[in-house]
Parts: structure tokens; C-alpha cells; sequence
């Protein structure tokens, strides 16, 4: 669905509701804390907004009150790929590790979301190297 696309959202890639923890911060491991989120990936900028429980049917349908990133994350030499076993036992797992040594897990029980965030997320990572 496109209908919450506003002008403000113009170079939208994806958007959709995801798990996701992060596990590491500028190098130092985090203690895993899995929530679902409200994601979007704009501008080769992946946004973590806070808690998708708290969002009503209309804050899905007016952006402008999703207004609090828990996480941006800069896409700019980054590298995602599918999560080694053991990070998670979790199905569906991406890793994703910033420049700055961050590091996230994203996660969805389907694997078509997974398989179609991972596919956006690096065609994005990869238009950022061309420049
Ligand atoms: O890597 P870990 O420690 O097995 O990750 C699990 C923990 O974060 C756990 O929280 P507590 O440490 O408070 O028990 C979570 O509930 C689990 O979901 C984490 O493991 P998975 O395999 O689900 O990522």
C-alpha cells in the first residue's frame, strides 16, 4: 500500500514493521533487547521508530506522527547479509553492521520480508558506493 506516502517520504525504498535488536555499539556488544519496530529506509538511511505496539491503525496512515527514531542508521559502508546460526535461533535473521562498528539484527517470521528488506538494504548499500 502506498497511501501513507506523503512528500515528505519521496525517496521512500521500503517501509514495513520488523523485530530488531542491536547488538553492538561503536564496537561494544550490547545486551540483546529484541522489539518490534516500525522501519523505514529512505534517502540510504534505515530509521528504527520505537515500539509498533503503540501504533494505532491512524499513525500508519499520518507519518508525521511517527515522529521518534530509536536508531538511524547510516547505510554509507555498511554490510548486510544473512545472520550465522548462532547469532540468533531465531528464523530469518539479517545482520546488519554499520561503518562505525554498530551492528543490528532484523528479523520477521516470513522469509519473503526478510529475503525482500536484505535485497533492498543492499541494493541501497551498493547505490551509496556508486555515489
Ligand atoms: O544471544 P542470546 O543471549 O541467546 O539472546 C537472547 C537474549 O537476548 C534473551 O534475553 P534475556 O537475556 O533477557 O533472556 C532474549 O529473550 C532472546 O530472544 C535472545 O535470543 P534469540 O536467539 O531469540 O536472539
Amino acid at each position: 500500500s502506498k497511501r501513507w506516502i506523503s512528500p515528505e517520504f519521496k525517496s521512500l525504498d521500503k517501509a514495513g514493521v520488523l523485530y530488531r535488536t542491536k547488538t553492538a555499539d561503536k564496537g561494544k556488544r550490547l545486551r540483546k533487547n529484541w522489539s518490534s519496530s516500525w522501519t523505514v529506509l529512505e534517502g540510504g538511511i534505515l530509521t528504527f521508530f520505537k515500539e509498533s505496539k503503540h501504533l494505532s491503525s491512524s499513525s500508519l496512515k499520518h507519518p508525521s506522527m511517527l515522529t521518534t527514531p530509536e536508531h538511524t542508521v547510516d547505510l554509507r559502508g555498511a554490510a548486510v547479509s544473512w545472520a550465522p546460526k548462532e547469532k540468533s535461533s531465531k528464523k530469518n535473521v539479517l545482520e546488519l553492521k554499520t561503518r562505525d562498528g554498530s551492528e543490528f539484527l532484523i528479523q520477521h517470521d516470513s522469509e519473503p520480508i526478510v529475503a525482500t528488506w536484505q535485497k533492498t538494504i543492499a541494493d541501497n548499500i551498493s547505490r551509496l558506493v556508486r555515489g
